[in-house]
């Protein structure tokens, strides 16, 4: 085998030339690729020697895209769609070797190649979307042609992939190999040597119903919640209907480095790298996690029931402890309820839902926990308790059991204090509902090992959830910003705005719900007991609001009550006007001349203290990166990926 370029081997095997693509970790087709490609594709159609082609991956994939590292850069040539056309216009028959995954421009080359030969667990998909763009190497004009149009819409626009067996169902895979994929690929090339290639481009779309496909691409439209390139990948699709090939391709391309270069599709890839980043956790490079597979959780309300579902259904064996027989009852109920919805919704078998519940120790002796790996508590969030939970909890477990807390607002290093060997005490801030958000905060307390620390997180990610490690302050990283953005909400009613007002500016930025809607479903009373408990040292010389304490002392705290920043009437969320004239008090009672806000200057006023106190936290040592603190707003806060979050929206209007 000879080196065709550093990232792309050459070699002839029985008259057939297998092009193997060398660019770990997943073959990312950089430009480097890329030229290589072309240079041994124009090396194949011209070598008297080779009557075919194969172009394959080396390692554990095809080709998983385009180098996304290059995105935001000038484009490099060859571009990509080049090197599928030199690929589709090859005088010789080739065939994709496809193994792992085949995304985005890896599924576009294997499109442009004249047959695929696939791994049976191999996948191809057109991911672009969720990085805000389209397919911009002649996918969308493809695609089409060897899935039919409905099907490449689908695929186009949710990025979902689909496997080797269903693609060979639908004509996308040629065969499906046993063994060595390679060979395969090659007998097969073999065998269509001396044909006239078959090139996609000219392949006619298969019939499908206009009517449909409108139809699916208003569906896409409607499910996209403000993100632009789903629904540009599925009408550029349907172009392909519309166009001859090379003009659809010229229309896909300009789509392609119009999105490149949007907000939507920065923030996409800086939560995408964010995601790969956030793992990389300096204290615990080298370390070993501990192997965890009994776990004890202590408390079983909503959070506890929550956390005790997501261990189940990880495989944890899990152990439930309360208090007393009626709070066992009470958390069970409350587990058997999520496990029944799921039931109801389809999601989950009747046989299996019986199975896990029974699964389940329940008790109310805590000793039962003497051979727990893991112990999470998620009790009443006072001090008093959590001392004396974890006092106990370090006479009855083993001495390396790792004893995590659930506090969102304790000092976990004052728990610490009465731990027994405290190197193993960590926090597990899960978000609620526990079994559904994909957030943890995994604090890393003063004492915690870094074998504690690794064990946490190779635990979070069991759980199939987002670990993000913090340090200790109030509120860690998420509610610490949160507090801050609550207060500056607040400031701007005094100042003028009004809580239906800055909601509206919240939600057409793109949260899914404004903040004073958000207040209302989690409840003002859990905010109003942490701020009784701080009055006493507060600062007075600090601005303070009263509104929110006001609509507690009435009773008011939210949905639950019926009423709190909105009223309720049957359920429906209304501007009430008795909070407007408590909110226009409050301003007359501190002198203020009420102004109106516009949508924009609401938005630019909360990024910017949320971006203020996230440099803060940076500075503080609290979260590693600012892309950390992205994270935590995009798994735990409802921030929608487009926008990045916080910290990327602050560094936006920093220009
Ligand atoms: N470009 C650059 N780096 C990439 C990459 C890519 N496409 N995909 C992965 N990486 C890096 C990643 O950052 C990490 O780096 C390492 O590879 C392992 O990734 C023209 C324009 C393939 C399913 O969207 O979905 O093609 O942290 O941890 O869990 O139409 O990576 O080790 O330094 O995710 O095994 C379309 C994105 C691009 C696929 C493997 N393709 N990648 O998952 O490993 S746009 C995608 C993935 C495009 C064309 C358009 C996953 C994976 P580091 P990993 P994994």
């Amino acid at each position: 085998m000879s080196e065709a370029s550093p990232v792309v081997t050459w070699e002839i095997r029985d008259r057939v030339a297998l092009i193997g693509i060398d660019h770990p970790p997943v073959n990312a087709a950089s430009q480097a690729v890329r030229a290589g490609l072309l240079a041994a594709i124009e090396r194949a159609g011209g070598d008297p020697a080779v009557d075919a082609v194969v172009i394959f991956g080396h390692g554990r994939t095809f080709v998983a895209g385009a180098d996304i590292r290059e995105f935001g850069k000038p484009p490099a040539s060859p571009i990509l769609f080049e090197v599928c056309l030199a690929i589709e216009d090859c005088p010789k028959p080739v065939v994709a070797a496809v193994h792992g995954t085949a995304l985005g421009g890896g599924c576009e080359l294997a499109l442009a190649a004249h047959a695929r030969v696939a791994a049976k667990d191999a996948k191809f998909g057109q991911p672009e979307v969720n990085l805000g763009i389209v397919p911009g190497g002649g996918g969308t004009q493809r695609l089409p042609r060897l899935v039919g149009m409905l099907r490449a819409i689908e695929m186009n626009a949710t990025g979902k992939p689909i496997g080797a067996v269903e693609a060979a169902g639908l004509g996308l895979v040629d065969s499906l190999a046993d063994g060595d994929l390679v060979a395969a690929a090659a007998r097969h090339a073999r065998g269509l040597a001396g044909l006239p290639p078959r090139k996609t481009r000219d392949v006619a779309i298969p019939a499908f119903d206009r009517a449909d496909a409108e139809a699916a691409i208003a569906g896409v439209e409607r499910r996209a919640r403000g993100q632009i390139s789903p629904g540009e990948a599925a009408r550029m699709t349907l172009k392909a209907a519309d166009l001859p090939f090379m003009e659809g391709q010229a229309a896909e391309r300009e789509v392609f480095l119009r999105l490149v270069a949007s907000d939507q599709a920065a923030a996409l890839r800086h939560v995408f790298f964010a995601e790969r980043e956030v793992a990389k956790v300096a204290k615990t490079e080298g370390v070993a996690a501990r192997p965890i597979s009994r776990v004890g959780v202590v408390g079983a309300g909503t959070m506890g029931a929550g956390i005790a579902v997501a261990f189940v259904e990880a495989g944890y064996a899990v152990t439930v402890i309360e208090t007393t027989d009626a709070a066992l009852d009470a958390g069970r109920g409350r587990i058997d309820g999520t496990w029944a919805r799921s039931v109801a919704s389809g999601r989950l078998g009747e046989a299996d839902k019986a199975a896990r519940l029974d699964g389940i120790r329940f008790s109310t002796d805590l000793g039962v926990l003497a051979d727990a790996d893991l112990v999470v508590e998620a009790v009443f969030d006072d001090a008093e308790v959590k001392r004396g939970l974890f006092a106990r909890l370090s006479a009855v477990v083993g001495p390396d059991c790792v004893l995590a807390t659930n506090t969102s607002y304790l000092d976990p290093n004052d728990l610490a204090t009465v731990v027994v060997n405290p190197g193993r005490f960590v926090g597990l801030h899960f978000f609620s509902p526990a079994n559904v958000m994909r957030l943890v905060e995994v604090v890393d307390c003063a004492a915690t090992s870094p074998e504690t620390l690794a064990t946490a997180l190779a635990v979070t990610k069991k759980l199939r959830k987002l670990a993000v490690v913090t340090g200790v302050c109030e509120g860690f990283v998420g509610n610490r910003i949160w507090a801050v953005f609550r207060r500056e909400c607040e400031f701007m009613l005094e100042d003028g705005a009004l809580p239906h007002e800055i909601d509206a500016a919240m939600e057409s930025f793109g949260l899914a719900m404004g903040p004073f809607a958000v207040f209302d479903l989690s409840g003002l009373d859990i905010a109003w007991s942490l701020r009784k408990r701080k009055a006493a040292t507060r600062d007075p010389n600090e601005r303070y609001v009263a509104i929110a304490d006001r609509l507690c002392e009435m009773g008011r705290f939210g949905r639950k009550t019926g009423a709190g920043w909105y009223a309720y009437p049957d359920g429906k969320k209304t501007v009430d006007r008795q909070v407007i004239a408590i909110v226009e008090e409050e301003s007359a009672k501190k002198g203020i001349a009420r102004r109106p806000f516009s949508p924009s200057e609401i938005v630019d006023r909360l990024v910017a203290v949320m971006g203020r106190e996230g440099e803060a936290i940076l500075a503080e040592g609290i979260a590693a990166r600012a892309s950390d603190i992205d994270l935590v707003f995009v798994n735990g806060y409802g921030w929608p990926p487009r926008l990045g979050g916080p910290m990327f929206q602050a560094a936006l209007r920093r220009g």
